[in-house]
């Protein structure tokens, strides 16, 4: 035991990837390589491994490197089974609102908060992980508009609502149709909306009617009347934005979540009208291009169905390639595929997996028995760690050329800033050089040179050409045209009173309460959820070495009571268990909980590795997996105390976000 609190406990430093590394097997250690020896191992694994390949790619990298990467997956590899981040993350709110929409994107624009009148923070912490967005939060408060949280811990977000509904994990549905009920008791449902422009009022009704405000307050642990007044102020509002993050769609129901929330809009009419919409904000700085550039297993660039034979066709005459009429493999699928054998070999652009999967013991497992892995990252990742073919690239924010889209759909166009370490090089040139030598000679003289090739292919991108996305400072999608600009929000339609022009209606979703997997019991009698910290950034590749007065590392957050009843101290280094492993953390108190409510980050992987604890139980929907509910223990260490982390900073009298700047 003692040696484990010797462990060295300071922060793993990342350093940029310089050259290329190989190894001929994975007992040796990686060897420096050139460029050409690196990128003819890597063809010469990969072409022995179409029909078992899988691609993740790069949501943080531009559209453009998206686009090829895809491409790359589809031509040269000939399969739909690339993914990305997407699916541990915002995958259910895509399938949400494709489902109810058919499309997956937000349906209002970051203006639009400022001038609304009503905002519902659902599952989100925007202050911690949408600090930008969140000054247009600021400014919308500013003008009136009042703001409710939704959210088990009492965020720093939720500090600045007029209301926080501190819910229990994983209750999200019975919230939403006790508010669903309200509104229709109430006699609030905006009727002609409804019948014009939705489908399956009737069902929808009979699904919410036993959720009274009663049995709502018992199952969420939310009093009775803060339920029954969210549900009047979204109702009564002229115009309200819904918006919702992972709290919502990192459940094994995550779709079933999403489709609830949207339930409400389309009952009050609260979408397709101007400071009135839903927005689900999406994570990395480029997911929303990512999916959008087809990155994705079953849409094509531009949210292109691959099922639709003519969106095929248009596709396989430019690309001049054959195109499998059917879905690929999610992040997901991939991940089992390893485990049955029928996925061989990946490559795995900027991700990095093997710390940021849930049950990430079983990830690392899988990824090892691989028989070919080539990383391409702008760091020596864990994943990295597994692979045969690390390639150094540079970074997409500030070392490329290209554009990314924001979670406002807004295409934006990022520049080279600084220069790129050592050899590293652009993603999009080595995915080229790559297709080259497996047969494919693509002649891209530049990032425009791609982007001008996807806009030929997307409707929805068309009209934004490199000279009007300057012009205009980004321009959100759809833009078809190089004429005009659409309204900021989408569903306009949905208001026509002419049907042909309102279109397809949207349905009422009819989901079930379905509570978190992992049962918390005697044994395992804590609810863990895991998230985010302003300061540090998912994995903690790129914000790792980060340091400040406030850094304190990982720690597992308890309530005041809760660290009474267990006896234990901040500072104090505790094993924390789950059904799936075990980790050593210390204790933060912190009065954002509530009791049997504990809450971990997965930034400090290398010091404490958090999604050793979480479960993998997924969406069958999206794949995304139940990272905001495991269920835990947390034990005592013989001799505990302060002094095991001389290094832990002293806990502060405000609590655990530093001092709230208001
Ligand atoms: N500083 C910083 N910013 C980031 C990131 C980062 O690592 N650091 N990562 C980026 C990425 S990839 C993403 S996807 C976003 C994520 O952004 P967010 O989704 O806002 O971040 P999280 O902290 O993961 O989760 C949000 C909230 O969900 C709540 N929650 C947990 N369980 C439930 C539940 O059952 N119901 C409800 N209603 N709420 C629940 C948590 O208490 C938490 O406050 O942030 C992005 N921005
Ligand atoms: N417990 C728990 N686990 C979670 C979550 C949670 O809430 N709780 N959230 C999940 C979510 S929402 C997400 S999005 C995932 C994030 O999981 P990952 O995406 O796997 O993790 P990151 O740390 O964001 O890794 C990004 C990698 O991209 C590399 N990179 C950055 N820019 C570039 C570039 O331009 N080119 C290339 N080639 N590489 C680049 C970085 O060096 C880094 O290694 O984690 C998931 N895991
Ligand atoms: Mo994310």
């Amino acid at each position: 035991m003692k040696s484990t609190r010797k462990r060295d406990r300071s922060p793993k430093t990342y350093t940029r990837l310089t050259h290329p590394l190989v190894r001929d097997s994975r007992d040796e250690p990686f060897r420096r390589a050139t460029w050409e020896e690196a990128l003819d191992r890597a063809a010469r694994g990969l072409g022995a491994a179409r029909g078992a390949f899988g691609m993740f790619s790069c949501a943080r990298a531009t559209n453009e490197m998206n686009y090829v990467a895809q491409k790359f997956a589809r031509v040269v590899m000939g399969t739909h089974n690339v993914d990305s981040c997407n699916r541990t993350c915002h995958a259910p709110s895509v399938a949400g609102l494709s489902a109810a929409f058919g499309s997956g994107g937000g349906t209002s624009s970051y203006e639009e908060i400022e001038h609304t009148d009503l905002i519902v923070m659902w599952g989100s912490n925007a202050r911690f992980a949408h600090p930008i967005f969140f000054q247009h939060v600021l400014k919308g408060i500013h003008n009136g508009a009042r703001m409710y949280a939704v959210d088990p811990r009492r965020t720093s977000t939720a500090e600045w609502a007029e209301s926080w509904l501190g819910l229990n994990v994983g209750t999200d549905i019975p919230m939403a149709h006790a508010i669903g009920r309200e509104i229709v008791h109430a006699g609030l449902v905006n009727e002609a909306f409804v019948r014009r422009a939705t489908t399956g009022f009737e069902e929808y009704r009979e699904l919410v009617e036993p959720w009274t405000l009663s049995l709502a307050e018992k199952v969420t642990g939310v009093p009775a009347a803060a339920i029954r007044e969210l549900a009047h102020a979204y109702a009564r509002a002229e115009r309200a934005q819904l918006c919702w993050t992972l709290g919502i769609t990192e459940h094994h129901n995550g779709t079933d979540n999403v489709r609830a929330l949207i339930n409400l809009s389309l009952l009050t009419g609260q979408v397709g009208r101007y400071g009135a919409g839903m927005q689900p904000l999406r994570g990395q700085n480029n997911v929303q291009g990512g999916g959008d550039m087809g990155a994705i297993p079953n849409r094509l660039p531009g949210f292109q169905d691959i099922l639709d034979p003519a969106v095929r066709l248009k596709f396989e005459s430019a690309w001049d390639t054959v195109l499998q009429p059917r879905h690929g493999m999610t992040l997901t699928e991939m991940f089992e595929a390893m485990e049955d054998g029928s996925l061989r070999a990946v490559y795995c652009i900027g991700e990095n997996p093997a710390q940021s999967e849930a049950d990430s013991d079983q990830a690392v497992r899988r990824l090892s028995g691989l028989d070919f892995l080539v990383v391409q990252d702008i760091f020596l990742t864990k994943t990295a760690e597994l692979a045969d073919v690390v390639l150094p690239a540079t970074a997409g924010w500030a070392e490329t050329e290209g554009t990314t889209t924001n979670s406002e759909r807004r295409v934006q166009r990022v520049r080279r800033a600084l220069t790129p370490p050592g050899e590293a090089r652009e993603d999009i040139d080595i995915l080229c050089d790559l297709a080259a030598r497996l047969g494919h000679d693509w002649k891209y003289a530049d990032a425009e040179a791609v982007w001008n090739e996807l806009r030929s292919l997307s409707p929805d991108h068309h009209g934004m050409t490199y000279g009007r996305l300057e012009e205009h400072q980004g321009i959100q999608w759809p833009c078809p045209s190089t004429g005009s600009l659409e309204p900021p929000y989408l569903h306009g339609r949905l208001w026509e009173p002419d049907a042909r022009r309102r279109g397809r209606p949207a349905p009422f979703g009819i989901v079930q309460h379905d509570p978190p997997v992992d049962l918390t019991d005697e044994e395992f009698p804590i609810r863990l959820t895991t998230g985010r910290r302003l300061d540090s950034y998912n994995t903690g590749v790129q914000s790792s070495g980060y340091s400040s007065p406030l850094r304190r590392g990982e720690s597992v957050e308890l309530c005041p009571e809760d660290a009474e009843h267990y006896g234990v101290v901040v500072g104090e280094e505790v094993r924390v268990t789950s059904r799936r492993g075990s980790v050593l953390a210390p204790v933060w108190v912190d009065t954002a909980l509530r009791p049997g409510l504990a809450f971990m980050t997965f930034h400090f992987p290398d010091e404490v590795d958090t999604n050793k604890l979480t479960i993998e139980a997924n969406c069958p929907i999206a794949g995304t997996a139940e990272f905001k509910a495991s269920a835990i223990r947390i034990e005592r260490l013989p001799a505990p105390g302060h002094a095991n982390r001389p290094d832990y900073p002293a806990h502060p009298a405000h609590g655990a976000h530093g001092p709230q700047v208001r």
